[in-house]
């Protein structure tokens, strides 16, 4: 079969950098440009197409970034333009493409833009944001920040309050404004025209939010609500990601790629946002999967249901296999790790199930993402105080709980197993000091466990967790039946077993897993007999499948292939 050209993401696999944590060139202790640069060898012998490369612009940092004062300049921490540019020239060279991270639901509140917004109610970019006046002698409306607290802060100087759904130095951007549109139209062109391939779009389906702001339903008495259905998938979002597609992409060559993230979108929306005939994204990031362990709120861990995991990926597998397109993702610089959350990180049990992840996400159809030190089985960080978390939704959390006096020690322990700091932990090259990140103490702590889990007793040994990863991206690129075969779940009530198979009308895959530590046989229809093994995760598996009765061991993964003259 082939593929357009336009579609070449479909077969694509993606790996993030966040740069704080990735390599330190000149031992401040944080990440750099010049760091990636000395460690893009590394990427590319992962066999990866593109990199998403987390925010590197301007920015005071009080969300590590994600908080932008100056879109077209990279901020000194990281390193200069000039560095960008070689970075960009290097990644092309080896034969990747580059993707950026977009942050335009709101700015930093020290951009120039916010500067004059808030100088005086009747300035030419007041209403580029969102300012209300007090309701009652209190705040506009409900809504709760993501972060805590409210999502309105109040300006003494204007006497007004603004909207920031995110921490209150990221005031929310009013896209219902032209001028703010063609603002980021444009600042997305300057990138392109440097060379960039595209755009990983940060919380995007926030940008157009309830006409008049309404209140959020909430309980009485209480103060501020998580009002996320009065701005996620908002009335003018689809309008608004189309007509950028047709500002910046649609007279420019090349092969571009573009991801939303969007937290709370249901299949449906997903399908509207990623059908190519509306011409808005490419894919989108879905948060269903990511919230399957969590209950009163993100910090609140009730352990995995696997069977309900299972099902919330196969839900969306199906959801968009007619039109539409899902991007797969374990990990990213906003999770814990998910060998420590949906594996099991014991030693006995933590390669091969870093493993097994890996193969039942990378079986899948949709476009894998990779998060740095994913591809070693890097797992949670050990958290034992307050003071060693790092992250602004981490303190806020922690801190929040103090305030109320409530139990600081089931906090921890919440924020140990789930908080965003355990994605943050410097990338572990080596068993050397600091693992090989930089020559002096860096911004996080390092993980102590880099003395055995580095990149460096990886690379070469054939039965790595990164050896592994090396051999999914291979087969992915290798396989057509693994782009765009049917997906069927196969024992989707079964707690321990994760099984499907992968079809074209002339070839198959089955994917077996085994997500426990007892052995366990599974059932296979008789027609997959004679399917030979394309990938294992552990020793001395069985080459083909014999009877209908296929024995897997703890934590053992494997990818049997059926009439493999004609895979896909
Ligand atoms: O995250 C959006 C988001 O809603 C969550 O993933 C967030 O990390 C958290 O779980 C809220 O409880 C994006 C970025 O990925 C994140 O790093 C930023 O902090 C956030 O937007 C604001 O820009
Ligand atoms: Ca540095």
């Amino acid at each position: 079969m082939t593929r357009p050209a336009s579609d070449w993401w479909k077969s694509a696999v993606v790996y993030q950098i966040y740069p704080r944590s990735f390599a330190d060139s000149n031992g401040d202790g944080i990440g750099d440009l010049a760091g990636i640069i000395g460690r893009l060898d590394y990427v590319r012998a992962l066999g990866v197409d593109v990199i998403w490369l987390s925010p590197v612009y301007r920015s005071p940092q009080a969300d590590n970034g994600y908080d932008i004062s100056d879109y077209r300049a990279v901020d000194p921490m990281f390193g200069t333009l000039a560095e960008f540019d070689a970075f960009l020239a290097r990644v092309h060279e080896l034969g990747m493409k580059l993707v950026m991270d977009l942050v335009v639901n709101h700015t930093s509140d020290q951009h120039p833009w916010f500067a004059e917004s808030r100088s005086t109610r009747v300035g030419s970019k007041r209403d580029w944001y969102f300012w209300r006046d007090a309701r009652d002698g209190a705040e506009p409306n409900n809504w709760g920040s993501l972060f805590g607290g409210s999502a309105w802060q109040w300006d003494q100087s204007t006497e007004q309050y603004y909207l920031h759904l995110f921490e209150r130095r990221q005031p929310d951007l009013d896209w219902t404004n032209p001028e703010v549109r063609a603002a980021v139209h444009d600042l997305m062109s300057w990138w392109l025209d440097r060379g960039v391939d595209g755009f990983r779009m940060d919380v995007i389906n926030f940008i157009s939010k309830a006409d008049g702001l309404p209140d959020a339903p909430g309980i009485p008495g209480q103060t501020f609500v998580n009002a996320i259905d009065r701005f996620a998938d908002g009335p003018h979002v689809h309008d608004y990601l189309a007509e950028m597609t047709r500002v910046v992409f649609a007279d420019r060559d090349g092969e571009f790629m573009t991801v939303g993230e969007m937290p709370a979108v249901t299949p449906d929306e997903a399908r509207l946002y990623t059908d190519p005939a509306r011409h808005e994204l490419n894919m989108v990031f879905q948060f269903e999967h990511m919230s399957v362990d969590q209950g009163a709120d993100k910090f609140d861990y009730v352990g995995l249901d696997l069977v309900a995991l299972k099902k919330s990926l196969h839900r969306w597998q199906i959801a968009l296999a007619e039109t539409g397109w899902n991007s797969l993702y374990w990990n990213n610089h906003d999770q814990p790790r998910v060998v420590s959350r949906f594996g099991d990180d014991h030693p006995d049990y933590w390669a091969a199930s870093a493993k097994v992840l890996a193969t039942v996400l990378h079986g899948m159809r949709g476009t894998p993402f990779v998060y740095q030190g994913e591809e070693l089985g890097m797992t949670n960080y050990p958290f034992r105080h307050p003071w060693e978390l790092q992250d602004i939704e981490s303190l806020n959390y922690y801190n929040g709980v103090l305030e109320a006096g409530g139990d600081t020690g089931a906090a921890l322990a919440g924020l140990t197993r789930m908080s965003r700091d355990n994605a943050r932990t410097p990338m572990q090259w080596d068993a050397g000091p600091h693992a090989g990140f930089s020559s002096s103490a860096p911004w996080m702590p390092v993980n102590p466990n880099h003395t055995w889990l580095n990149a460096e007793s990886q690379v070469c040994a054939a039965d790595s967790v990164f050896a592994h990863y090396q051999a999914l991206i291979h087969l992915r690129h290798r396989l057509p039946i693994l782009v765009d075969g049917d997906f069927t779940p196969l024992m989707a009530e079964d707690p321990q077993i994760w099984a499907y198979t992968r079809t074209t009308p002339t070839a198959g895959l089955v994917v077996l897993a085994n997500c426990g530590r007892d052995t366990r046989a599974v059932d296979v229809d008789p027609e997959w007999t004679g399917a030979t093994l394309l990938l294992g995760n552990l020793p001395n598996a069985e080459a083909s499948i014999t009877s209908t009765t296929v024995e897997l061991a703890p934590w053992e993964a494997r990818i049997y292939l059926a009439r493999p003259g004609s895979a896909g």
